[in-house]
């Protein structure tokens, strides 16, 4: 048996995400989403589902913020819904959109819960999409505006702000691989995207910096980790360029000011694609942010194939267990991820701000016994204190996610919650992992 201990002052909460948890989707003036469209289009979420009512947390907020009172987190990470705030992408404010988040941050203020927001959790409004979405660059103008708008209305109350959550998945996931919202298919439009993306990024930094806005604020790429089979040069060679997708891409344009060359050239061989960089970018890019969000779920041992898939690797299934969603369990990427980014960017403060797994376990006499996510949960919390033992930067840790909820497009059908939520009551019902992390919150050690 080991005891797992971490360093004082550790922070440890959950997180969410708008269009997953709020429901009220035509509530006090919301505009539609991309996610209502995509949703509501017919063969793109598993049994048609849609966030109309998700978890409803739009009215049950006070209860979630109770849970989390009772779970005895510092931070909750949520997410603003964009068309609650700028029905029409931008121009008009609508109050009564602004008014539910100043609700439910005072409710966390009082309960002595610190919010970090994301300004982007992939709900865009619809309208922004009819003109282009993210290939435009009219929606960055759009987005500094929005996030102008909450950092003035909520200066003093929210002090840590993440600008734009996984952008690889909003780039490439939605316009590349076709997955989620919007559901386009041209690899050209996901590095434009992608590349839109972190100027946004940029944009509200400066704009954060120059209006003096108290607190923290950093963006949060998602993360995955490929590791070798073999030690054979073209095996690590392949992997290199597919953990880059998430990281080199993602992180070199801000903490370097520039792409990776040996990646934009492979995009260019491969797909013909190249950047489209206007002049400026880069500087807007490389700003300095105060943290670094990071999300990780998954990782996979792969090894090269001539001619497979963008970066002729194939994914080798080594055995590993897997969660309910099909995902290996790779701690180990987790350690390995987090070295790396700490040996590549330097000392750059980091809050896992996603981390968790799906266990579709169902209430048996009102008890979810999901000894799968608890076991996850340790092995990746080892995971983070090897990467602290190692002098990495770790601020804290928040699990993915206080609530099952809408999981794109997979609809319902997958849970990722430490708490149970039934979508026919809304009834919620903490899962043994709940106990087990409030258990570890309290001590600030575990036992494995
Ligand atoms: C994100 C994530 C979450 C998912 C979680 C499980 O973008 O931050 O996609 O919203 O629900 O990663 O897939």
């Amino acid at each position: 048996m080991s005891i797992i201990q971490f360093p004082k002052g550790m922070k440890w909460g959950v997180a969410t995400a708008s269009y997953q948890i709020e429901g009220a989707a035509n509530k006090d003036g919301r505009g539609p989403s991309i996610w209502d469209t995509f949703a509501k289009t017919p063969g793109k979420v598993v049994n048609g589902d849609n966030g109309d009512v998700a978890c409803d947390s739009y009215h049950r907020y006070k209860e979630d913020v109770e849970i989390m009172e009772d779970l005895g987190v510092d931070f909750y990470r949520f997410s603003v819904a964009w068309p609650r705030i700028f029905p029409d992408g931008t121009g008009e404010v609508n109050k009564e959109g602004l008014a539910y988040y100043h609700r439910l941050v005072d409710e966390l203020l009082e309960k002595g819960i610190q919010p970090m927001c994301t300004l982007y959790h992939w709900d865009l409004p619809q309208v922004l999409q009819d003109k282009g979405g993210w290939d435009n660059r009219e929606t960055i103008e759009a987005f500094e505006k929005y996030a102008e708008l909450l950092f003035r209305e909520f200066d003093g109350k929210i002090k840590h702000w993440i600008t734009i959550n996984e952008p690889w998945c909003v780039s490439f996931l939605s316009n590349f691989i076709g997955a989620h919202a919007p559901g386009l298919k041209d690899f050209q439009l996901g590095m434009n995207v992608a590349h839109h993306l972190l100027v946004a990024h940029g944009k509200a930094v400066i704009k954060f910096r120059k209006l003096g806005i108290e607190g923290e604020i950093g963006y949060a790429p998602n993360v995955e980790w490929n590791e070798p089979y073999s030690d054979n040069q073209k095996d690590i060679d392949a992997c290199t360029r597919a953990s880059a997708w998430f990281l080199d891409w993602f992180f070199d344009p801000v903490f370097k000011g520039s792409y990776p060359e040996f990646l934009v050239n492979w995009f260019k061989e491969k797909t013909g694609a190249a950047l489209k960089i206007e002049d400026g970018d880069m500087e807007i890019i490389n700003q300095p942010v105060d943290f670094v969000g990071i999300n990780y779920y998954t990782g996979s041992v792969s090894r090269y194939a001539e001619d497979e898939g963008l970066f002729d690797l194939e994914k080798v299934d080594a055995g590993y267990l897997k969660t309910d969603i099909g995902w290996n369990i790779y701690p180990e990427g987790f350690y390995h991820i987090l070295k790396k980014i700490s040996d590549n960017y330097g000392d750059i403060p980091i809050y896992i701000t996603e981390n968790g797994s799906c266990y579709n376990d169902e209430p048996e006499n009102g008890r979810v016994r999901d000894t799968g996510r608890i076991e996850y949960l340790k092995k990746h919390l080892v995971s983070l204190q090897r990467s602290l033992e190692s002098g990495v930067n770790i601020k804290g840790y928040l699990t993915w996610s206080l609530l099952d909820n809408f999981e794109w497009a997979e609809g319902y059908t997958m849970r990722f919650g430490i708490v149970h939520v039934d979508y026919r009551t809304l009834e919620r019902t903490k899962k043994d992992s709940y106990y087990w992390y409030k258990q570890t919150i309290a001590n600030n050690f575990f036992e494995i």
